[in-house]
């Protein structure tokens, strides 16, 4: 294998196929594609799907780029219906107050397109949960570890985690239950950890509706120099 030497440190060769210009274009026309059809479903099936699947997704977000490669995330993958149930009943605790006195009016009225409400039955019928935590600090050896951009780079691993959800013919939810420290509880996760997400995955109902909502034009999210 071709090696440098940068720093002192070895670089190994990367190499990408370069593609013809209309192969770029064709390329970047069906990934948008496929990505505008992804909607954000809140009634999920119960319908099994093979924990392969999600480990598959999880390793996808695991590819996500992260400052100075620390990779702060763990991803908590729920499928225990005990488990499903505990954290519907404390999430929903916090909505039911967050809905009726933390959420100002602007908020509230800025969510009824979206037909929220405090209730969240897909905590309990998704097939899986998928809790993702940021590390602030990570351990090496038993050392303390310096994490960098944290919020940054488990936002970027989100993104991908949710892209690979729809690429495998899933759908998900990103829901933000607030405050959401009782997840640290449930799940026992160390000090270091700090909620950061909280995704079901599963199949769609089979009869769902999604808001009629229209996306961004690319004018309007777009400005060149
Ligand atoms: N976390 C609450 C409220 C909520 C807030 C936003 I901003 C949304 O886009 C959707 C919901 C909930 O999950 O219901």
């Amino acid at each position: 294998m071709e090696k440098k030497l940068k720093n002192g440190f070895e670089h190994i060769r990367y190499v990408r196929p370069i593609l013809s210009e209309a192969e770029l274009i064709e390329n970047s026309k069906m990934f948008y594609s496929a990505m505008n059809t992804r909607r954000t479903v809140r009634d999920f099936d119960t319908r099994p799907v093979p924990l392969e699947v999600m480990e598959n997704i999880i390793q996808t977000a695991g590819t996500a780029p992260s400052g100075a490669h620390k990779q702060p995330w763990t991803f908590c993958l729920i499928s225990d219906p005990l488990v499903k149930r505990q954290i519907r009943i404390a999430a929903e605790e916090e909505e039911k107050i967050s809905y009726s006195q933390r959420m100002p009016t602007d908020w509230k009225n800025d969510l009824k397109p979206l037909g929220t409400d405090w209730e969240k039955p897909f905590l309990e019928e998704a097939p899986y949960l998928i809790v993702v935590f940021k590390q602030s600090y990570g351990f090496a050896s038993g050392e303390k570890v310096q994490h960098y951009y944290v919020s940054e780079s488990v936002g970027i691993a989100c993104g991908f985690l949710i892209a690979a959800i729809h690429q495998a013919g899933l759908v998900t939810v990103t829901h933000t239950p607030s405050p959401m420290n009782f997840l640290s509880k449930i799940l026992e996760r160390p000090s270091n950890e700090k909620p950061f997400l909280l995704l079901p995955v599963g199949y769609p109902k089979a009869e769902t509706y999604v808001p009629d909502i229209e996306r961004k034009p690319l004018e309007e999210i777009l400005i060149r120099f």
